[in-house]
């Protein structure tokens, strides 16, 4: 069986139904996304950027290095990341840029763009899952800078964020620096509302997994019986998403046939919100020595920069 169908199946056969949100990026989720990204209540890339034309300097600052490997995770199409490559091009003397993604087509465009803005960066792009291509590096003798952007620390389910940085620590050498993108804890209004645009984008987002499993799964989910639910509490710090059967029904999924009861959520997405004293704590419990948040003047996202 093939894993999205594994997942899927297995994540609709639990009591409290859920699905992983990383299926949410096909094709079209993808451009829902890019659209989620523009929304006026989804304030987290206009602060990530804000920090970024503000404090790229300073941040590069704190490492006392002349020859450097920035090493992108999950990097995209870069185009924020260009705002800290243009300082770093200023101030290293032998600088790399290695973006690493899933999506080979979208690492062309990466480097495309990159190289046009800055012309002269190397660029030496690595298509595949991180946590296998990391290996690929070992053998790379310069001093390091990893960086971890868009808040995707966020969509980890709890224990797995800590994981994943302790993955990272595993792969840096002492003196190496993490750069983590993070969303803070806030008015809860203000985080609610960027998971329930007035436009209905995430709505769309949201539906648009199950619009994937039917075709890819051969499945009929009737994408007028769900309807999306976003919530935010305060108390753990999360923002969540369902999807809600708004009356009894059965789904074919394949061979398979699953039941949903009026109202069952399935649970879709975390969207974890951190406090910078949590971020502190989470640095030196993963093996960090030193850290440093850079925000925005509203501080509502911060730019985590930790040293090993
Ligand atoms: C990609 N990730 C950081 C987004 C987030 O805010 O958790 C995904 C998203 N889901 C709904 N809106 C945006």
């Amino acid at each position: 069986m093939d894993n999205f169908l594994k997942d899927v199946i297995q994540g609709l056969q639990k009591s409290q139904k859920s699905l992983p949100s990383k299926y949410f990026y096909d094709e079209e989720g993808s451009r829902i996304f890019q659209k989620i990204m523009a929304l006026e209540e989804y304030y987290l890339p206009e602060c990530e950027v804000e920090i970024l034309l503000e404090s790229s300097a300073d941040i590069l600052n704190e490492l006392p290095f002349s020859d450097l490997d920035i090493i992108e995770l999950g990097a995209g199409d870069g185009t924020k990341t260009v705002i800290l490559l243009e300082e770093a091009k200023l101030k290293f003397e032998n600088l790399t840029y290695i973006p690493m993604d899933i999506s080979p087509e979208i690492l062309e465009v990466n480097k495309e763009l990159v190289q046009k803005q800055i012309p002269g960066l190397k660029v030496e792009p690595v298509a595949g899952d991180y946590l296998h291509t990391l290996d690929l590096l070992k053998e790379r003798t310069n001093p390091r800078l990893v960086l971890f952007m868009g808040s995707n620390i966020g969509n980890f389910p709890n224990g797995q964020a800590l994981e994943f940085i302790q993955f990272v620590n595993d792969f840096l050498r002492p003196g190496d620096f993490f750069l983590m993108g993070v969303d803070l804890k806030k008015n809860p209004h203000v985080i609610r509302a960027a998971y329930n645009d007035r436009e209905g984008v995430t709505k769309q987002f949201n539906l648009n997994l199950l619009k994937r499993i039917n075709r890819e799964l051969d499945a009929d989910f009737n994408l007028d019986a769900f309807e999306h639910y976003g919530v935010y509490n305060p108390l753990t710090g999360s923002a969540l998403s369902f999807l809600v059967s708004m009356d009894d029904q059965k789904v074919k999924i394949g061979e398979m046939e699953i039941s949903f009861d009026k109202y069952e959520t399935i649970h879709t997405e975390i969207s974890q919100k951190y406090s910078l004293k949590e971020l502190d704590k989470i640095a030196s419990q993963t093996g960090f020595t030193w850290d440093r948040h850079f925000t925005d003047q509203k501080e509502y996202f911060s730019l985590s920069l930790m040293r090993k």
